[in-house]
């Protein structure tokens, strides 16, 4: 029987790259986001190239009402999720605490905590009644190492950090596995995200060295989606080859 994955943030970077390779794979999907537009097109596209079927579900993870109002709409067939990729994410600025941008920071903590906890709350029930389920949430480096400037981001990653070790015990008697994925500088739209639309500032976070691609972190949580079922991987860092920790780059610039 096919399978059936759910990736938080479709439409862009990561989750996009996760939907694909998932597609490849044979998995149903689930993709979700804000950019409606976005997943109708990633959904035409895999809908023309594999012979998987794919609900899309636009909203904002920010909003705890409307998270359940989306996942609990779904027809019951699409409540059989076996894999949850919490990637919906995001930074905004980067400035020291005490010209901490209030907006900014209540963005960052309702994203990458709250609206992961609606998901993983909703998700994990319906893990519960079938007896089995993998939980796959984007950390980051950020989680393990603070940056300067990067005090609010960090502080949702460790978190995350947190929160999926707390899961994981949680969850460990319904046979619901928990891995937390943690990349260093991955080239997306993250840092023009970040910095609210300035690519040329973006483009030099990724200057002078090979950062990952989104592709490579799909990759990665493929491997760990797909070991047998007595086996997880709880934890794992996954960086550039020129990036040692959080700010240590071996850049040729
Ligand atoms: P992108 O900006 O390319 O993608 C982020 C995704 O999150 C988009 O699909 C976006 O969809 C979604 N998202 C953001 N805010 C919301 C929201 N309020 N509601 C619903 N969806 C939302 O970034 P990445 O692919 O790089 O990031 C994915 C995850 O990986 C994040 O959790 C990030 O923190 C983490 N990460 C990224 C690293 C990097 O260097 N890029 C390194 C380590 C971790 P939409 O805008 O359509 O809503
Ligand atoms: C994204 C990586 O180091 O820019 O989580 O915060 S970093």
């Amino acid at each position: 029987m096919s399978k059936t994955a759910l990736i938080t943030g479709a439409t862009a970077g990561i989750g996009k790259a996760c939907a694909e390779l998932f597609a490849r794979q044979g998995y149903n999907l689930i993709l979700t986001g804000r950019r409606q537009d976005r997943l109708e097109q990633l959904a035409e596209q895999l809908n023309n190239s594999y012979n998987i079927r794919i609900a899309v579900a636009a909203f904002d993870i920010r909003r705890q009402e409307e998270v359940t109002h989306h996942l609990e709409s779904l027809p019951a067939e699409w409540k059989q999720v076996d894999v949850l990729v919490n990637n919906a994410g995001l930074s905004q600025g980067l400035d020291p605490i005490q010209n901490g941008n209030y907006a900014d920071w209540d963005t960052m903590i309702d994203t990458n905590i709250k609206g992961l906890l609606y998901a993983s709350k909703i998700v994990s029930n319906w893990m519960i009644a079938q007896g089995h389920g993998h939980i796959v949430n984007l950390g980051s480096i950020a989680g393990k190492n603070v940056y300067a400037n990067g005090n609010v981001y960090c502080a949702t990653k460790a978190a995350v950090d947190a929160l999926s070790q707390g899961m994981r015990i949680d969850l460990l008697s319904h046979n619901i596995k928990v891995t937390a994925i943690h990349p260093g500088a991955v080239e997306t739209e993250f840092s023009e995200v970040r910095f609210k639309g300035d690519k040329e500032r973006a483009k030099k976070v990724y200057e002078g060295f090979t950062p990952l691609s989104a592709e490579d972190v799909a990759d990665t949580i493929w491997f760990v989606a797909s070991r047998p079922a007595h086996v997880n991987i709880n934890d794992l860092v996954l960086m550039p080859t020129a990036q040692a920790n959080a700010t240590t780059f071996n850049k040729k610039t």
